[in-house]
């Protein structure tokens, strides 16, 4: 059993922005064969992605159905970009299939399908993510498997009554193998989150979850918090996320509408200039 990753107490965080980078570069490549593409999301998750799949899940990927591997639950399935981007640069699926995103019968759908080697769960339906996690780490604690649990979700899943009644029964059932990535990048659609969530750690501490809150889109942070969630002590762990959409792209970083991004073919090379220039300069 080859196993890629094994957390270490001295995280590489270098070559961990690098990969962060690679992740962003792919989704670009994608979005713009495309000539569209849920991007924004995609690169404000890039450094939570790079961090998990290259240095905090224990999983292999020449066998994505290995029965102690951590599961890694992407509730938003429109942000599949970002998933397929890390599966690719991780060895799961082929670096060349990517330029297949969102074409007719490709495996990279501009939402996840559980058929795509890597996929946990399928998101289209947003709000069932966390509910899943729940079952998938009671599952695994009842077969006393190592395997932690890992869901993303977003602001706006926050507004899924669903959200939460899975919230209070992980922390009744006690259940400290999962993590719940909460990605707070303020934008709903083409618009900013609906209903004010804020306090949003307030909320989660309030349901029993050993709570953090962190900017996203600082890797050592992101480590950080993750190192923070392994420690067991029955409850589950939630990591508020605060991540800009089109991180890395001066023009999507200010762009009003981030959350799904069609742009005319020249101007996704001027996209992809912008991120090579902000890419050099570190
Ligand atoms: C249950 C459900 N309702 C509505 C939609 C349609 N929908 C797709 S993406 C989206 C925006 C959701 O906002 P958020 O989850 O915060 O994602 P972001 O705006 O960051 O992409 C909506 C409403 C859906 N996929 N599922």
């Amino acid at each position: 059993m080859a196993l890629r990753n094994h957390p270490s107490e001295t995280p590489d965080i270098a070559a961990l922005k690098l990969r962060a980078t690679s992740l962003r570069r792919h989704m670009l490549a994608m979005a713009s064969g495309q000539g569209a593409g849920y991007i924004g999301q995609g690169l404000g998750m890039a450094d939570v992605l790079a961090a998990l799949y290259f240095h905090e899940l224990r999983h292999d990927p020449g066998d994505v159905t290995w029965a102690e591997r951590d599961r890694f639950l992407l509730s938003t399935g429109h942000y599949s970009i970002a998933l397929w981007a890390a599966l690719a640069e991780a060895g799961v699926l082929p670096v060349a299939e990517l330029s297949t995103y969102g074409a007719d019968d490709s495996r990279l759908d501009m939402s996840t399908l559980d058929t795509t080697p890597g996929v946990e769960v399928i998101g289209g339906s947003l709000g069932h993510g966390l509910g899943q996690g729940v079952g998938q780490a009671l599952g695994l604690r009842l077969d006393k498997s190592p395997a932690r649990v890992f869901v993303e979700l977003s602001d706006g899943e926050m507004q899924e009554g669903a959200t939460w009644e899975a919230a209070m029964s992980a922390s009744s059932f006690r259940l400290d193998n999962l993590v719940a990535l909460i990605d707070c990048n303020g934008i709903q659609a083409d618009g900013k989150v609906v209903l004010d969530m804020e306090p949003v750690a307030d909320k989660w501490r309030a349901f029993g979850w050993e709570t953090q809150e962190i900017d996203g889109n600082d890797m050592a942070a992101v480590v950080g918090a993750l190192k923070a969630a392994r420690a067991a002590g029955g409850k589950p762990h939630a990591i508020v996320l605060r991540t800009l959409p089109g991180r890395g792209v001066p023009t999507l970083e200010t762009r009003e509408k981030a959350h799904f991004v069609r742009v005319d073919p020249g101007e996704w090379n001027d996209l992809i200039r912008e991120f090579e220039k902000e890419a050099a300069n570190g």
